[in-house]
């Protein structure tokens, strides 16, 4: 990338309502769109029991690398704004969802303010970000440790992937 301001991003994106695959193909395109954000790499959609609150439908996962030069509170409006647009209902927390965008990590950068965490405080525990993460990006690691060293350590039952391609959001 020549614009030496562009920071390397990734998120993670999930829904159970509805048609999630194309909520969250929806959201990525509106990401894209933005003028100073591209998507880079996009993993296969996977299938996931729930985590936190378990009475509820399985969710579709991914994780996107994107590149971007807004700063971390821009893209974070940015997101938010899709799942505004995308008609997201927020009610209980991890409860069900049409559409939900965490940003992981931005570049190298360790963020503690109301309403962004960075990296996302949550990603080591969680087997529905990892495995995706793992699939678009094994070295990724913060604090020296890998997504593909922690991996193991996690519950990855009942996760399937479905076999949708990586192109699966442009359809
Ligand atoms: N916020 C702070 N840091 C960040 C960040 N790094 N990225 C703030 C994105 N947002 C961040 O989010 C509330 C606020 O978090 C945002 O407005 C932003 O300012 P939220 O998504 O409404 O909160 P939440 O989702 O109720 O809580 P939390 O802890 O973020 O839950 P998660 O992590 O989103 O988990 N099971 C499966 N299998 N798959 C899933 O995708 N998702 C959840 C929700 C639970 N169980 C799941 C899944
Ligand atoms: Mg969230």
């Amino acid at each position: 990338m020549s614009n030496p301001s562009r920071e390397r991003v990734y998120l993670s994106l999930g829904g159970n309502l509805d048609d999630p695959a194309k909520t969250m193909a929806a959201a990525l395109r509106m990401v894209d769109a933005d003028p100073q954000t591209e998507v880079v790499s996009v993993s296969s959609l996977y299938r996931t029991p729930p985590w936190g609150k378990l009475d509820q439908p399985d969710f579709l996962n991914c994780a996107v690398e994107i590149s971007t030069s807004r700063s971390p509170r821009e893209l974070l409006e940015l997101c938010l704004e899709a799942e505004r647009k995308l008609k997201r209902v927020r009610q209980e927390r991890w409860g069900p969802r049409l559409v939900d965008i965490d940003i992981l990590a931005f570049g190298e950068r360790v963020i503690h303010e109301t309403g962004l965490e960075v990296p996302h405080p949550r990603l080591f525990e969680r087997a529905f970000v990892l495995v995706p993460l793992t699939e678009i990006a094994p070295d990724f690691a913060i604090g020296g440790e890998s997504a593909s060293e922690r991996l193991p350590l996690v519950d990855r039952a009942g996760i399937e992937k479905l076999p949708s391609g990586r192109e699966w959001w442009k359809a």
